[in-house]
């Protein structure tokens, strides 16, 4: 399948096919994803009325079967937009909702083979790259939570694995390890130092995955890409206002989701940071982290899912950094990049993160025995 540029004329001809009134006025790039092409599309109504939405073609170098993430999505943006009224009797919040598109169906095909998809755009709303103080944090963790638990009474059979073993954090390694082996592109000797970091920490890699093996961990549907900027925040208020990027949520662990909010929250410097002393483990975020996910999924969560919210971080930052570090040594084909070398920027990021988290670690566990006891 070929990738086609896009010009406002493609565009208009695709968002035309949604169900969707008035006039196409105007596309703009949202550029903050890594993953899928994002359009902020506007349309006119007959009587001036401005609307816009939200128009998404689906990366399928990252999703080789964009209609299974078709299909999950569906089922998702249903149950929750059924029990926020239902059950939750909660009509004044924002929910993702799908278009219909000519066919029938939830998505449209472009003629190059693409399928695209449009949402409704919430207004009025931002999102952070980096968290700015405790409380964006506390929102961000509470949505989260509140995602976790809305989602709590689907079975995870239900829902499609997109992606399998996306958050096989051992298993990560072992695809980073064959990549260094073939090194694709040559670059496996510039990643020395950077490798026989993650060397060291393999044993910890398997934290989470072996208590699942052992029965420890229920598996549940989880969203697996919690990172901040997959949360809108109203502009005026700056309360989280809606979890977004929904093509991820599949059969996983809870901690997958706090841990990769804890990777993306703490952190002061952004992801792909090249001064590492910026590279910081705050402490503060994290248990404000901690407050939001627990007042939120608290009930639905098992004691030893609790005891191990310490110890997710830490895992994901690593296996993020396996992830970019991959992706680098593969000529840089999954995550989008802006510039030359900003995977392995990432990639170093998120391993110094790791070893500050790890520098944390007894702090960080005394919190969540604290709060758990309360
Ligand atoms: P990706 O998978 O590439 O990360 P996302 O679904 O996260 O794609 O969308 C990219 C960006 O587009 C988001 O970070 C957000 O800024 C914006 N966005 C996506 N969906 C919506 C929506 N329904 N309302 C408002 N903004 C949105
Ligand atoms: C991607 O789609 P986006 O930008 O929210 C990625 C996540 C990574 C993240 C790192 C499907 O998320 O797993 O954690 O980049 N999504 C996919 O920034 O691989
Ligand atoms: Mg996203």
């Amino acid at each position: 399948m070929t990738f086609v540029p896009y010009c406002a004329a493609n565009l208009e001809g695709v968002s035309n096919l949604f169900a969707i009134e008035g006039e196409f006025l105007r596309a703009e790039e949202v550029e903050t994803g890594l993953i899928n092409t994002t359009w902020l599309v506007t349309y006119e109504r007959d009587c001036g009325e401005q609307n816009r939405y939200i128009l998404q073609r689906i990366n399928e170098t990252v999703f080789g079967e964009p209609l299974e993430v078709m299909r999950n999505v569906e089922c998702v943006t249903r149950h929750i937009n059924w029990k926020v009224l239902r059950v939750k009797k909660d009509a004044g919040g924002h929910t993702l909702n799908l278009y219909p598109g000519r066919g029938g169906k939830s998505f449209v095909q472009d003629p190059g083979g693409g399928i695209w998809r449009c949402y409704n755009f919430i207004e009025g709303c931002r999102t952070y790259d980096v968290v700015e103080n405790t409380r964006q944090a506390y929102q961000a963790a509470h949505a989260f939570g509140a995602f976790q638990d809305l989602v709590s009474d689907l079975a995870p059979d239900e829902i499609v694995e997109v992606i399998p073993d996306f958050h096989n954090t051992p298993k990560r390694f072992e695809q980073l390890m064959e990549i260094v082996k073939k090194d694709p592109v040559g670059r496996a000797g510039e990643v020395r130092p950077e490798l026989d970091f993650i060397c060291d920490l393999e044993r910890d890699m398997s934290r989470l995955v072996r208590r699942y093996r052992e029965g420890r961990l229920p598996l549940r549907v989880t969203h697996n890409d919690t990172k901040i900027n997959n949360v809108l925040f109203d502009i005026e208020t700056d309360q989280a206002v809606c979890v977004i990027d929904l093509d991820t949520v599949m059969p996983g662990l809870s901690l997958y989701d706090f841990g990769d909010l804890v990777r993306t929250a703490v952190n002061p410097a952004e992801e792909d940071e090249r001064d590492l002393d910026r590279v910081q483990m705050r402490m503060p975020i994290f248990e404000a982290l901690v407050e939001g996910f627990l007042n939120s999924a608290g009930a639905v969560l098992t004691d030893e899912e609790v005891s191990l919210l310490a110890q997710s971080g830490k895992v994901i930052a690593l296996e993020l950094g396996m992830r970019f570090l991959a992706d680098y040594l593969n000529g840089d084909n999954y995550f989008r990049t802006r510039r030359e070398g900003q995977n392995l920027d990432r990639a170093r990021t998120q391993l110094k993160l790791a070893e500050k988290i790890d520098g944390s670690q007894d702090e960080m566990e005394a919190f969540v025995k604290k709060v758990a006891q309360r």
